[in-house]
């Protein structure tokens, strides 16, 4: 891979993807349709609209890999997911097939099967269960990625995103987040691992009480390195009302009960 492409480069993911996948690959061409920080060494950055297929052809040209997080990320008016996430989305995988892109990673989310209830643990192999106009268009790409990879060849992971954070922020993201150098471990498989045609995997670190069997990921070698809870938390701040209170200074040999 020399050049990467990402889209929706602006974003929470294109940001800090920006960062990690800095050096990685000798140059990240960055898009978005929000104005971008200027490039350093080794980036072009370059501003379009997902759904202007002319703009989009120009911005694949010439890229190894495809990054796609572009469109949009959450909820909405049906126009605005038309354009963004069916025609976008689209456009973005035809444009790859005419400039010849062998793969991309397509950021999915857990929205794409929210209608599974949380007692049930599922894994790449079911039908969508979309819980929105949003999640019906991550399906709607990852049949899109589908058809792109059964009729051009092209190889796609799609990366069903939980939640990308530095931490999680509720108690349904402790089952579904991922942090950001699990995220990338996961981007740089869908870009280099040379058997990629067409893969489903959750993006989600190894949370404990994950809704998910990442069974897939793992054999694609997948190895999160973080966990929503981690267990280095002090057993003393976990066990009473005042967390880290109780803990600073705690000399007693055996916790009151
Ligand atoms: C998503 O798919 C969104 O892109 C993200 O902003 C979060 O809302 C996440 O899902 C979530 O489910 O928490």
């Amino acid at each position: 891979m020399k050049r990467v492409l990402i889209t929706g480069a602006g974003g929470g993911i294109g940001r800090s993807l920006r960062e990690t996948l800095r050096g990685v690959y000798p140059i990240l061409r960055l898009s978005d349709r929000v104005p971008l920080a200027p490039a350093r060494e080794g980036e072009e950055v370059d501003r379009n609209e997902l759904s202007d297929m002319a703009a989009v052809e120009r911005m694949v040209a010439g890229v190894d890999g495809i990054v796609h997080l572009g469109g949009i990320s959450g909820e909405n008016e049906w126009p605005a997911i038309l354009e963004g996430n069916i025609i976008g989305l689209y456009n973005i995988f035809e444009a790859a097939r005419r400039g010849g892109v062998q793969r991309i990673v397509f950021a999915t989310s857990n929205h794409a099967v929210g209608f599974y209830p949380r007692d049930q643990k599922i894994d790449h192999r079911v039908v969508p269960r979309p819980d929105s106009r949003y999640g019906v268009s991550k399906a709607f790409g990852e049949a899109i990625a589908s058809l792109y990879s059964d009729k051009h060849g092209i190889g796609v992971l799609c990366t069903r995103i939980g939640n990308f954070g530095g931490k999680p922020v509720d108690k349904r993201r402790l089952s579904i987040w991922i942090s950001p150098r699990d995220y990338t471990q996961l981007v740089r498989i869908g870009l280099e691992h040379p058997d990629i045609r067409y893969e489903i995997v959750y993006g989600v670190s190894n949370n404990r009480r994950s809704w998910y069997d990442n069974s897939n990921a793992e054999r694609l070698g997948y190895r999160p390195q973080d966990d929503s809870e981690p267990t280095g938390a002090d057993p003393i701040a976990e066990r009473y009302q005042g967390g880290t209170f109780c803990a600073a200074e705690f000399t007693a040999k055996t916790p009151r009960p």
